[in-house]
């Protein structure tokens, strides 16, 4: 009887450390934003992305550049600003002074957006749309959105509820309805209002149809700053690729010289930018003399590191092991086909060895 129970109880232990070992990573493409007027964090992202450590955005983009300093994550993660369980009551939910991190959610990722300052406006006319990007498909119970009363100015002012008009709202509208993009879907809601001149800010709130989960978008307008008329198409593309840093660290496995056999893969890390806490680590894969179906790649450290984000794989954590598999658009390549990937870890850049295994 005693042998028993300790070996249930030893039982249990296991599988709680397998169901550890083996959870996933979120992938990055979950989730949504307010594109466009972009929010706060999206347009941090979409402006700076590629350059986050160009020091030129200080003094060109000085909130951008604050924020990016306070946490990086608040920009990885551009498709994460949400809360969960607030039952409907954001108010509740959200103190004046820090709508625009949605309350201080994620511990405080999102801590930076609620800074006051010069943000960079989008320039809109009286008649706009707000653009809400949903890439995992959640569609929408509701969307609603404010606009600043008259007077506002986000430049000198924390951003409360009553600074609030709620001037358009969409009901339940599944993910189905939107438009349909190859990374997710977006609506756009039409905005209108009257008389307006000058800086303001949009507040978007999208109860996403999925758990009961709600996000936050501050975007900065300038009403009347130059003659637009919301744009037919998107203007930007919210990115599926890794940011483009050039590597600060070379490419710490050689390129394989002899070429891989029919059906197989190789792969080539690189550390392509590290901070304090963490890197960003990139990887090239390339098919070998056939054309395959699917690759997974696994990455051995000496100790793996924790990832926080990842694109274009799925990424999952196994012991020492980072092991990547194919996104559902990038598995089948043709011969000497290549795909890229990336991932956010935490800690200190190492070098893993890479192996690359395929299906044809
Ligand atoms: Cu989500």
């Amino acid at each position: 009887m005693k042998f028993r129970i300790l070996f249930s109880a030893l039982a249990g232990l296991l599988l709680a450390g397998l169901t550890v070992l083996f959870a996933p990573v979120s992938p990055a493409s979950a989730h949504g934003n307010v594109t466009g007027p972009a929010s706060r964090n999206y347009g941090c992202y979409e402006r700076w992305g590629s350059k986050f450590q160009d020091p030129a955005m200080a003094t060109e983009d000085p909130m951008c550049w604050q924020a990016w300093q306070a946490n990086p994550n608040a920009m990885w993660n551009w498709n994460g600003l949400f809360r969960e369980n607030v039952a409907g009551n954001h108010q509740g939910a959200i103190p004046d002074g820090t709508l625009c991190s949605g309350g201080r959610t994620e511990n405080g990722r999102y801590n930076a957006m609620d800074t006051i300052g010069d943000w960079k406006a989008t320039n809109v006319g009286n008649s706009f749309n707000v653009k809400l990007f949903d890439g995992a498909r959640h569609g929408a119970d509701y969307i609603w959105v404010y606009v600043t009363k008259p007077g506002f100015n986000p430049v000198t002012q924390a951003l409360k509820w009553s600074d609030l008009e709620r001037v358009s709202q969409i009901g339940n509208t599944p993910a189905a309805q939107w438009t349909q993009r190859t990374d997710g879907v977006e609506i756009d809601i039409p905005v209108s209002v009257s008389g307006r001149s000058g800086r303001a800010m949009v507040y978007t709130i999208w109860q996403a149809s999925h758990l009961d989960q709600s996000y936050y978008f501050c975007s900065d307008v300038n009403f009347g700053g130059s003659t637009t008329t919301p744009p037919t198409t998107p203007p930007t593309t919210p990115p599926t690729t890794p940011p483009t840093t050039p590597p600060t660290t070379p490419p710490t496995t050689p390129p394989t010289t002899t070429p891989p056999a029919p059906g197989a893969c190789s792969a080539t890390y690189s550390t392509s930018s590290q901070w304090s806490g963490g890197f960003q680590g990139e990887v090239k894969v390339t098919a070998g003399s056939a054309a395959i179906k699917s690759w997974t790649v696994t990455l051995a450290y000496g100790s793996a590191p924790s990832v926080q984000q990842s694109w274009n794989s799925t990424v999952s954590v196994s012991g020492n092991s980072v092991v990547a598999r194919n996104a559902a658009y990038n598995g089948a390549l043709p011969a000497a086909g290549t795909a890229s990937f990336g991932f956010i870890g935490t800690g200190t850049a190492s070098t893993p060895t890479v192996t690359c295994t395929a299906t044809t």
